[in-house]
């Protein structure tokens, strides 16, 4: 096993007050995706997902249930949050807090403070990260005391990707078929499949269409949904095969072609949804060039433009450097006219959930 701490620790700190709880969590990129709910209130995908939690990048979160509170206060890096229906963020995280309440069978409302280190230049998102943290923090300081599958499961509600991010290392999502069978766990990685993933980044603006959105009307829309579940339900499958025999290579190509009919799909929806701009498409050349070079580089890809890179541990440095160098040459022109500097970064696989609260 790599030295990452695989499933969600809890921390006792004498100086947090009653009722209040912290939780870091890693963000995470899905190796075989998830895209696309069969239930959207319950947030149940129609395929089983595979992801690396990454060390570094995440978000802090600290949940007080207090009773002098009259509502929910929240702050996200330093800005509160304001109330109304507009605010999706805000009533999404409340939506969290309302299930925690209502388990844990208390009404009080909570303070909740979040910081995201997942540098915004990243271009990663944070909900997976963000939700995972939430849910742990309010479960905790709600008294609730969960196992991680139900940590797992509470996660998913705010944000699929989320129940991924409770677990450290290679994590699977079982689709499940209902609230109770849908939960990540964490897999086993072998000794000698020291993974690592490289981000280049090349917009970190806002996207413009969320992946929820995107998704939905992915599985309402697009003629090829259904064969691509099917698809990568077979993917999943041999993808886990592929870490069990330590075998990278299957592993990578797998993982490629995961993520290239994730977005074929979508461009088949109506109307189609797309994410791959002129730029990736260059950067995914230069990846293809340098793998007929010899180099250890797959690539994947999110809801957005920046593209994410499987590599080796070892190898992630030297492979960074010729990704600089290779992109800067080919991409040049276009971006020193725009204000979208390319960022290339190394991230290992990090931890699962960690949860900071009073004895
Ligand atoms: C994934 N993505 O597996 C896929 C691949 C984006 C592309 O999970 O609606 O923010 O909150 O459940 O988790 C992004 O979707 O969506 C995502 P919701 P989420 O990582």
């Amino acid at each position: 096993m790599q030295s990452v701490i695989v499933n969600p620790s809890v921390f006792y700190d004498d100086s947090m007050n009653a009722n209040c709880a912290r939780a870091c969590a890693n963000v995470n990129i899905a190796l075989i995706k998830y895209w696309g709910k069969r239930n959207e209130e319950l947030i149940l995908p129609y395929a089983s997902s595979l992801s690396l939690t990454l060390a570094d990048w995440g978000t802090e979160t600290q949940v007080s249930f207090d009773e002098n509170l009259s509502e929910d206060n929240i702050s996200l890096d330093g800005i509160t949050l304001v109330g109304g229906k507009s605010n999706k963020v805000r009533n999404r995280i409340i939506s969290m807090l309302d299930l925690i309440r209502a388990r844990a069978g208390i009404s009080l409302k909570a303070n909740v403070v979040s910081h995201n280190s997942v540098p915004t230049a990243a271009g990663l998102a944070s909900s997976a990260s963000g939700f995972a943290a939430l849910a742990a923090a309010g479960a905790y300081a709600a008294g609730l005391n969960l196992s991680p599958r139900e940590l797992s499961k509470l996660a998913r509600r705010g944000s699929g990707s989320a129940c991924r991010s409770i677990f450290g290392g290679l994590s699977i999502w079982n689709a499940g078929e209902d609230d109770e069978s849908s939960y990540a766990e964490p897999i086993q990685m072998p000794e000698n499949l020291q993974l690592a993933m490289i981000a280049i980044v090349l917009d970190s603006a806002p996207k413009p269409i969320s992946s929820r959105e995107a998704m939905s009307r992915t599985v309402k829309t697009s003629p090829t949904y259904m064969p691509w579940i099917k698809q990568s339900e077979k993917d999943f499958q041999n993808a886990i095969c592929a870490i069990k025999n330590s075998d990278i290579e299957t592993l990578g190509n797998i993982v490629e072609k995961n993520f290239m009919g994730m977005h074929e799909t979508m461009h088949n929806a109506v109307p189609p949804v797309n994410y791959i701009t002129e730029d990736s498409y260059k950067v995914l050349e230069i990846i293809k060039n340098l793998r007929s070079k010899g180099l250890p580089v797959w690539a994947t890809m999110d809801a957005g433009p920046n593209v994410k890179v499987l590599t080796v541990k070892s190898e992630a440095e030297k492979v960074a450097n010729d990704l600089r160098s290779h992109i800067s040459k080919v991409l040049d022109n276009s971006n020193l006219s725009s204000n979208k500097p390319i960022r290339i970064m190394v991230a290992l696989p990090g931890d699962g959930v960690r949860i900071f609260v009073r004895k």
